[in-house]
């Protein structure tokens, strides 16, 4: 959900034990538990001798207040409360204490058990769903718990930090139990909740309700805020105008205006704009861009197969307030990613297949609402920065046809800076899926590894791959991650769901503020003059919007890095490929493509070489992880130029090799170091200042990365958005 450019961006509501005030971006309705088992008859509630009556009476008011914060376009979070059908994630004390008490008659049934709503408190079953008048729409998040709280052993922290949530208006039942728990829980964590008295009920609300929420206001504040149900109607009441689509599509259907974000598309289909216009606007741009730069697409679906995907969408989907995120946004992706009845060519013919499934990625955005536009071209094998090493010709940088789009995921960064598309999924293992989005003039977001599934994708170096997202704004890349995201048992080096999440800072001081790093001087001194410069002014502008400059060791991110190339680790790209590739297809590969795999073989690296070099990544990612501590001399991110400076085309082709490995001097350590970074526009230089002829006309774009540590995409990602917002102020 977005909230409208004209609306106000922080309200206020009368409350105790003072006015609640809160951030319409960063603020979330949390909706617990408003399912059958708790609110209907038969099922646990009533069981646990609860008074069915007061429980149901907070529906309807919980329905206002859903609406109401829907029509705002605040992030909706639901919680259901139950089990897996194993009961393995239920403690042993919530099953049986209740029906162990001595004369106990009433809980005769306990979780797992088969009562008339099915099996209690049971994940699948009906009555652990949420009541009809409540259901969930598509695109918001649901959070199944088995404890009370809605934080125990649930994704909801990472959840509401991935979306930038500092403020909760929470709703829903029990008053008693699960509200307060939740609430308590949520303070601990630095969230400001505020209860929304009318919208909660409990079972026993005659002895219960009133202290319960006095509990959380008392103290001026002990745990947070309580109001009416009136004051936040009526200070969302005006923005629910503003943001919601007209009802009755206008009599001529919008025009496509442009402007592919997934926000503005999903704001256009919802006041009428069908995906089939679209597509007939996107293909006339795509057919005009192929004159410009033959050589982005491997694979372009024909416009006959997009029209009717589009068609299907519209048909499957026809209530314009419930249509999936990404319904009718369109995609492409690299050709080293699968889709079931498509080469995959990684470019390189001799290692195409066709796959009979798709990459677990291409499903997910397909499940989605996504449309599939095509295939896009890449350094072969997925090893380059360039965009200069692919045997489907050599695509340009959008802002200019004689300097290079960078690699390996070259045509994914042109096709979404053309803007031929909305979004693409790339990949990155040394710099792939930030590089090209730099000299582009988008964003490239490599998550930390493991995080999004690589299943269904040829890897160029397992152990260092990662899915990456291509897009127009930070916000693009985050809310892809919010759905790409998750754990795949599939995927031996997925990452657990669940990791330490850090609090958030809601209000005061801290919540504005956030400390950086950069390279020393000398690590900067690689840079073209342009990169100086621009780099210099974005540490300005960092330093504008709240960021401390803290001094940091810069030698573990230096050090990681020249692992990559310099030391053993390069050999991993020969073990992803079959023993006898490079001979049997020696004549059929690029040149510089031979010529780095020979240099690599050439090496004889020995195990022991391997075994040091891995003792010294677990060092460098120690010392790393010192750097972005949890503690006041911990830094949030690190800054870096993306790349170092923009080659042309004819300088790379004169000299492959070196030129490539310069690019990569401020992205390898993310790889090896298994760092989060997103690599963000910051501003345009003219060419003449890196060509130092005054003649050249034209700009070039400077990208800077924000990096940070393991499993810090969401507070990196938040400072990444607020930098590239400043653009827009
Ligand atoms: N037992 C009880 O009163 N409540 C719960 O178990 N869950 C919630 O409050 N949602």
């Amino acid at each position: 959900m977005s909230i409208s450019k004209d609306a106000p961006s922080t309200l206020s509501i009368d409350a105790k034990p003072y006015a609640f005030t809160f951030p319409l971006e960063k603020t979330a309705l949390l909706v617990i538990d408003m399912q059958r088992d708790f609110l209907l008859d038969k099922g646990f509630g009533y069981i646990q001798g609860g008074n069915l009556e007061a429980v149901q009476a907070s529906v309807a008011p919980t329905k206002k207040l859903l609406e109401a914060c829907r029509g705002a376009g605040l992030t909706i979070v639901h919680t259901r409360e139950g089990h897996v059908p194993d009961l393995s994630d239920c403690p042993s004390s919530k099953l049986a204490r209740q029906a162990a008490a001595p004369g106990n008659t009433q809980h005769n049934l306990i979780i797992g058990d088969k009562g008339e709503l099915g099996r209690l408190l049971t994940r699948g079953e009906y009555g652990h769903d949420i009541v009809d008048e409540l259901a969930p729409l598509p695109g918001e998040v649901v959070i199944d718990k088995p404890g009370k709280g809605s934080f125990w052993n649930t994704a909801i922290m990472h959840k509401l930090k991935a979306r930038g949530i500092t403020h909760i208006l929470v709703s829903g039942v029990t008053t008693e139990c699960c509200f307060a728990t939740s609430i308590r829980e949520a303070n601990d964590r630095g969230f400001e909740c505020c209860g929304i008295e009318e919208a909660t009920s409990g079972y026993n609300d005659a002895n219960f309700k009133q202290c319960s929420l006095d509990m959380i206001h008392w103290s001026q504040g002990l745990f947070g805020f309580v109001a009416g149900l009136q004051p936040i109607l009526e200070a969302l009441a005006p923005l629910s105008t503003v943001n919601s689509a007209t009802d009755t599509p206008p009599q001529t259907p919008p025009a496509f205006d442009g402007d592919l974000t997934i926000p503005a598309l999903q704001k256009a289909y919802k006041n009428g704009l069908s995906p089939i216009t679209l597509v007939e606007a996107l293909y006339s741009k795509i057919e005009a861009y192929k004159k410009v730069d033959p050589a982005v697409w491997i694979y372009l679906e024909s416009k006959d197969n997009v029209l009717a995907a589009a068609k299907s969408l519209t048909v499957k989907y026809q209530d314009k307030k419930a249509l999936p995120p990404l319904f009718g946004i369109p995609f492409s992706i690299k050709d080293s990613i699968d889709i079931a009845g498509l080469p995959t060519t990684t470019a390189c013919p001799p290692l195409a297949h066709i796959p009979s499934t798709s990459a677990v990625v291409y499903d997910k955005v397909i499940s989605e609402g996504a449309l599939f536009i095509g295939k896009t071209n890449l350094d072969q094998l997925a090893t380059g920065l360039t965009g200069c090493r692919s045997p489907y010709g050599i695509p340009h940088s959008v802002y200019h046809k004689d300097y290079i789009s960078g690699g390996s995921s070259s045509g994914n960064a042109v096709s979404v800076g053309a803007n031929l598309v909305t979004f693409s999924l790339a990949t990155d293992t040394a710099g792939s899926g930030r590089v090209p989005p730099g000299f582009n003039g988008v964003v490239g977001y490599k998550p930390t590894r493991g995080t999004i599934p690589f299943r269904g994708v040829t890897p160029a170096c397992l152990s260092l791959d990662c899915i990456a997202l291509t897009t127009k704004t930070v916000s693009d890349a985050r809310s892809l991650w919010q759905l790409l995201e998750g754990y795949d048992p599939l995927d031996e080096y997925s990452k657990p769901a669940l990791g330490f999440e850090r609090h958030v800072n809601s209000i005061g001081p801290q919540a504005g503020s956030f400390k950086f790093g950069i390279p020393p001087a000398e690590a900067l001194s690689l840079c073209s003059f342009p990169a100086r410069r621009m780099f210099n002014e974005t540490v300005a502008r960092l330093q504008k919007l709240g960021g401390v400059l803290m001094p940091i060791d810069w030698s573990p991110f230096k050090k990681a890095g020249e692992l990559l190339y310099d030391g053993t680790f390069v050999s991993e790209r020969l073990a992803s490929l079959p023993d006898d590739f490079m001979d049997k297809n020696r004549s059929a590969l690029h040149p510089v493509i031979v010529e780095l795999m020979d240099a690599v073989v050439a090496r004889q690296s020995t195990a022991v070489q391997a075994y040091r070099d891995l003792q010294a990544k677990v060092l460098y990612t120690r010392q790393a992880e010192q750097v972005f501590a949890y503690s006041a001399k911990g830094i949030d991110v690190l800054i870096v130029p993306t790349a170092p400076t923009h080659w042309k085309i004819e300088e790379v082709l004169a000299d492959p090799i070196k030129k490539n490995s310069y690019l990569g001097e401020f992205t390898h350590c993310g790889n090896v170091l298994d760092l989060c970074a997103a690599a963000v526009p910051a501003g345009t230089y003219p060419v003449s200042e890196l060509s130092e002829n005054k003649d050249d006309a034209g700009e070039l774009p400077f990208s800077v990365t924000f990096l940070s540590g393991s499993r810090l995409d969401a507070e990196m990602l938040e400072i990444a958005k607020r930098f590239e917002e400043s653009f827009r102020a």
